[in-house]
Formats: structure tokens, C-alpha cells, sequence
């Protein structure tokens, strides 16, 4: 199973990116797709097409096109379900300490973090940002031990 995440612009200003990476890397799962890039407006709009319409439409796509973003695909076994997990809630004022959202976030505006919500949109997102052939395979070394 593979999900879609993204460190946003404020994870990435803010300098959080190496600590957002090693949680995900200290809990087991797999990065096995990574790039830092200026999201294009274009590709903003069908990343979050389901929310057009919305009161914070427009200015979740001014955030997200603000400044660079970390994209990744990430792997492994209920990896969407434990991403979001971890992410904690929407609402960094609201999310629990020990997410990153709950430890990073004071608000909603700026939430360091998005993962896909289902297998669906993972599915719908991942080539929004990675072509097939930048998804690699390979084994972590204490595969056997998750
Ligand atoms: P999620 O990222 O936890 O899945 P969604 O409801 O899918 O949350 O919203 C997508 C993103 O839109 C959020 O992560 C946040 O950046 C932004 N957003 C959602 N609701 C609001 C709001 O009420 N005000 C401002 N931004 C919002
Ligand atoms: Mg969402």
C-alpha cells in the first residue's frame, strides 16, 4: 500500500523537515519516492480539486504554492491509515501532542503536513507528483523486524 504525503511550505521553512521524515522512518515505513519543488498553480488545483468552492479554497492554494514543499510517496503495510494517524488532526489547536500536527501546529492555516485520505486519493494524487519511474524499489534492512 502506498500513500502520498507532503511537507508543506511551512514544514519547510520552519526547518521540519528532516524531523516530519524521521518519524515516519522511525515508525517502519518505506519512503520510496521523494522530491523538494515549487508546487505550480495548475498542479495545486487538482491536488485539491475536492475542496474548490470551499471558503479556504483560495488561500490554501496561495499556501501551498507559497514556497517549496517536500513531496514523498510512502510505503508500507496500513501506511495510509498510520500516516493520518500520526498527522493528527486538521486543526493543529486541536490536534494531539505526539502527532506532528499536535507538536508543530497551532492552527488551522499552516498544518506542516498533508497524507491521503484513502486508498483512492492516494491513488488520484501520487502521479500529480511523481511520473511511475520515480517510485523505487528497494528493502529496508530490518524489513523482517516490522
Ligand atoms: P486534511 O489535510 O486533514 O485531510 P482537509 O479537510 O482535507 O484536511 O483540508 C485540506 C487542507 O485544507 C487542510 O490540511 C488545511 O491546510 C486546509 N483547510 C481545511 N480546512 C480549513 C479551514 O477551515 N481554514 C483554513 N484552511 C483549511
Ligand atoms: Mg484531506
Amino acid at each position: 500500500m502506498r500513500t502520498l504525503v507532503l511537507i508543506k511550505p511551512d514544514g519547510v521553512v520552519r526547518s521540519r523537515v528532516g524531523a516530519i521524515i524521521s518519524r515516519f522512518e522511525d515508525k517502519g515505513l518505506k519512503v520510496v519516492a521523494m522530491k523538494l519543488m515549487k508546487l505550480d498553480r495548475a498542479s495545486a488545483e487538482r491536488h485539491y480539486a475536492v475542496h474548490k468552492g470551499k471558503p479556504f479554497y483560495d488561500s490554501l492554494l496561495n499556501y501551498i504554492t507559497s514556497n517549496p514543499i517536500v513531496a514523498m510517496v510512502i510505503e508500507g503495510n496500513n501506511c495510509i491509515d498510520i500516516v493520518r494517524k500520526m498527522m493528527g488532526a486538521t486543526n493543529g489547536a486541536k490536534a494531539e501532542p505526539g502527532t506532528i500536527r499536535g507538536d508543530y501546529s497551532v492552527g488551522i492555516d499552516f498544518n506542516l503536513i498533508h497524507g491521503s485520505d484513502s486508498e483512492e486519493s492516494a491513488k488520484y494524487e501520487i502521479p500529480i507528483f511523481f511520473e511511475d519511474r520515480e517510485i523505487l524499489t528497494y528493502e529496508r534492512a530490518d524489513r523482517d523486524w516490522l
